[in-house]
């Protein structure tokens, strides 16, 4: 956990967040900008800057994160599609360096840029 990290702090509860899902090793939430009907961000209670990251650190802690996404979609009713993305590094828009899985749904979506 960092003290200066703004998903740590969202984990730990300091600042508020709609949390949709939590498991021993993730928090899911929904994100604050949505860009579809859908948007949960789930991330993992250990802090770790990108998803290259998180695997060397605890490659458990990945399969958590997919496995969690997977029972939000479900919860979410996203039967027909959605889509999970990390952005790592300053170059994809990664803005929060604590990793992070975006799941988006609930409409259709456009091709990747
Ligand atoms: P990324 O660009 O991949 O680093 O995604 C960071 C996401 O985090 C972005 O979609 C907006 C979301 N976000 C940033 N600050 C907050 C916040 O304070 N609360 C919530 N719920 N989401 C946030």
């Amino acid at each position: 956990m960092s003290s200066d990290c703004l998903f740590c702090r969202i984990v730990k509860g300091e600042i508020p967040a709609t949390i949709v899902h939590e498991t021993e090793t993730t928090t899911a939430f929904r994100d604050i900008s949505p860009q579809a009907p859908t948007h949960v961000v789930l991330v993992p209670k250990l802090h770790s800057p990108d998803a290259v990251s998180l695997v060397k650190a605890a490659p458990g802690v990945l399969d958590d994160l997919f496995r969690a996404a997977g029972e939000v979609a479900e919860a979410e009713g996203l039967g027909t599609g959605y889509r999970l993305l990390f952005n790592t590094g300053e170059d994809a828009g990664q803005t929060v360096f604590h990793a992070h899985l975006h799941l988006l749904g609930g409409r259709k979506l456009g091709a990747l840029a």
